[in-house]
């Protein structure tokens, strides 16, 4: 059990300390006082270079921070602010080998898993849009790719293959289903890849986890204070960011719900944030951008279904699972809500259309 007042002390800080927050990948814990600080042990296991994923972070932030001055706002809660440790590191390593990092906790401000109505997801989409927009003119150059491939659909899907193939616990016989459905849309899969190879669609800095509850809302006014959940940013596509919004910021139920007729995509939230979104970006948009929005929706739920089932299929390694089959529910969730985004697509386009012809 580690002593978390121990690598407490390796900090500016001094408090009690509790167990935070419903991320997937790192564990949050939260210190008690005020001003409070977010402790985070960074999954070592997926992060192999903590080093220069915190190089990264801090490269990010300062860059945000300086446009956030500008703008005359408070840097201290519209971005994650790292606090080195006492000998001025960024992060703190531990004798066995964990690292961990201090944030500023950001008061006042929640995250959501589910947006509780749609005006939320305007919000969302302009916190994401800002991002990436205050991002567009730093150095792409600089930034560590923490998790290679990380949107790449198609190696995702070759991913799948093998752990099907290897089928290392014996649970591919109890999701042909699942298999079978992640075969059928595979066909979505390469085209945003396509794009990056031939052009079409341009590298830019991304934030690629752009789950909802990576973005904190302010508690009184509902306004978007901060993007959170710095660990991937890398260079990418637009699309990933607002494809992967949209999975979970237009879906109606959790991510591991079991009645499936409660997923589906929520058109006013997709409306909604969509709005936001392009609000910022719209200028900056390829054709083949514009044209692949409403299909990244769908392409970027088919990946995260399918890195759901690799994992079921491997033995739950990757994602947090609190209950057994966790992963398999959540691979259900998102493979009924690629149907429903299938089905919707014509009208996505339309709302799209709208929108970008009510921007100009
Ligand atoms: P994970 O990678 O595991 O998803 P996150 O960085 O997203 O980890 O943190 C998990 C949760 O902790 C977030 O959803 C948010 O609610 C909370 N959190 C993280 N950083 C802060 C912060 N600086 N201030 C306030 N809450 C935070
Ligand atoms: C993980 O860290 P968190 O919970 O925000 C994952 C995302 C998935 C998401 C699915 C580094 O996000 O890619 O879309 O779970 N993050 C990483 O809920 O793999
Ligand atoms: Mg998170």
């Amino acid at each position: 059990m580690t002593d978390l007042k121990e690598i407490l002390s390796n900090f500016p800080v001094s408090t009690e300390i509790s167990l935070y927050g419903n991320g997937h990948i790192n564990d949050t814990y939260i210190t008690n006082g005020s001003p409070s600080y977010i402790l985070q042990k960074m999954n070592t296991k997926i992060f192999k270079d903590t080093e220069r994923l915190m190089q990264n972070v801090v490269a990010v932030t300062s860059h945000v921070r300086e446009k956030i001055i500008k703008d005359g706002g408070d840097p201290e809660r519209e971005s994650l602010t790292v606090i080195p440790t006492n000998d001025g590191k960024n992060y703190y390593a531990s004798p066995d080998g964990d690292a961990y990092r201090l944030y500023i906790f950001i008061k006042d401000a929640v995250t959501y898993d589910v947006p509780e109505n749609p005006k939320q997801m305007y919000e969302v989409g302009k916190a994401f849009g800002k991002f990436q927009k205050q991002l567009a003119d730093f150095n792409i150059d600089v930034l560590y790719e923490t998790i290679p491939n990380f949107h790449n659909t198609p190696k995702r899907v070759e991913n799948l293959e093998a752990a099907i193939k290897k089928d290392a616990f014996g649970r591919a016989n109890e999701v042909k289903k699942e298999i079978a459905f992640a075969r059928k849309y595979s066909k979505y899969a390469d085209l945003i890849q396509n794009g990056i190879s031939d052009g079409s669609i341009p590298l830019r800095v991304t934030h690629n986890d752009t789950k909802i509850n990576n973005v904190m809302l302010d508690l009184k006014t509902g306004k978007a204070v901060c993007v959170i959940d710095l660990d991937t940013v890398m260079p990418g596509s637009l699309l990933y960011d607002y494809g992967d919004a949209l999975r979970t910021g237009a879906a109606t139920a959790p991510e591991d719900e079991h009645d499936l007729s409660k997923m589906y995509l929520n058109m006013d939230c997709f409306y909604e944030f969509s709005k936001g979104f392009l609000s910022y970006t719209k200028d900056t948009l390829t054709k083949k951008e514009i044209e692949l929005l409403p299909l990244s929706v769908l392409i970027l739920t088919y990946e995260c279904g399918i890195r759901f089932l690799e994992d079921y299929l491997n033995g739950d390694t990757y994602f947090k699972t609190h209950y057994n089959k966790q992963n398999l529910y959540r691979t259900r969730t998102q493979f009924k809500l690629v149907k429903d985004i299938e089905s919707k697509l014509p009208d996505m386009q339309k709302i799209i259309d709208k929108i970008l012809e009510g921007l100009k």
